[in-house]
């Protein structure tokens, strides 16, 4: 037990460490990929390894960390915007790639997620389920019983259609944006990085404009909801399964530090990005907007 929670707390630092310089290997202090000719090099990125050089400011990638770019939007430009300690994809208020706003659940893309009612894929980087196929009432989401506890739309809202499943073309374009810990629809279980108190909140803007990192234990500002079971990944330490705000070493130790990711997806995080066209999301590649 010791010696686990001690390389975890290795791998914890170093991953700290790492992420404090935005450019991962970069940093010449940086226990791996530091050019100087050790059996590590190499390990710390492809192309922004040795000094800071072609991942910083070539726009080719990954600078060692988690296959950001450089220049790129606030969610994936290896650069901690709103100052949490928390870079991009490690960051809770970054829904994925093309988020440009790392400190709120807003992302920034005109015209995105705007519908306090109908609801449609969160993490596909427009509001309407035209493109998507994912159309849900609010008040699904919110767990309203009735038409008179539903706070948005109530005069839409038929409580029997909660239990219609999402579409097949739903599931299929919108699970794989989906971070773990989501629904597909933004409702996550969200941790608070400092005391690990975990709930279920709808991080949608347009229905939840005052909740951000610093409120997620408030239930006025960051509503409860409940997520859909079909569309998105369930997370939670009992499956290995890193939850927004959380890291490794939050996870039991017979996860041995690794957390599971869905089906077909690479975990990830410092010193392990992922493919291009992915993004790295509480450790595991997601895919990006299509
Ligand atoms: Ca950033
Ligand atoms: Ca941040
Ligand atoms: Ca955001
Ligand atoms: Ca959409």
């Amino acid at each position: 037990m010791i010696a686990v929670r001690s390389i975890l707390a290795v791998v914890l630092v170093a991953a700290v460490a790492c992420s404090d310089k935005g450019g991962g290997s970069g940093d010449p202090d940086a226990p791996v990929g530091d050019g100087d000719g050790s059996v590590n090099d190499g390990d710390g990125g492809t192309t922004g390894d040795g000094g800071g050089g072609t991942g910083d400011g070539g726009g080719t990638g990954d600078g060692g960390t988690t296959g950001c770019t450089a220049g790129g939007p606030q969610c994936n430009n290896c650069v901690d915007d709103d100052g949490d300690g928390r870079i991009d994809g490690a960051d809770i208020e970054c829904t994925g790639a093309l988020d440009n706003d790392e400190s709120s659940f807003a992302t920034g893309i005109p015209g995105d997620n705007i519908d306090t009612v109908h609801q449609d894929c969160f993490f596909d980087g427009n509001s309407g389920s035209g493109n998507d196929g994912c159309d849900i009432h609010v008040c699904c989401l919110l767990g309203a019983p009735d038409r008179a506890s539903c706070p948005f739309g109530a005069n839409q809202y038929n409580p029997a259609e909660c239990n219609t499943p999402e579409t097949q073309a739903c599931i299929a374009l919108c699970a794989p944006l989906t971070p773990p810990g989501c629904d597909c629809f933004g409702c996550c279980t969200l941790c608070d990085p400092v005391t690990n108190v975990c709930r279920d909140v709808l991080t949608n803007p347009a229905v939840a404009p005052n909740c951000d990192a610093d409120h997620l234990s408030d239930p006025v500002a960051c509503p409860s909801c409940v997520q859909r079971t079909d569309c998105g990944t369930p997370c939670g330490p009992e499956m290995c399964v890193l939850c927004p705000g959380q890291d490794p070493s939050d996870l039991p130790p017979e996860c041995m530090g690794s957390t599971q990711c869905p089906a077909g997806h690479a975990e990830c995080g410092p010193g392990a990005p992922c493919p291009t066209d992915q993004f790295c999301s509480v450790g595991c590649c997601i895919d990006g907007v299509p």
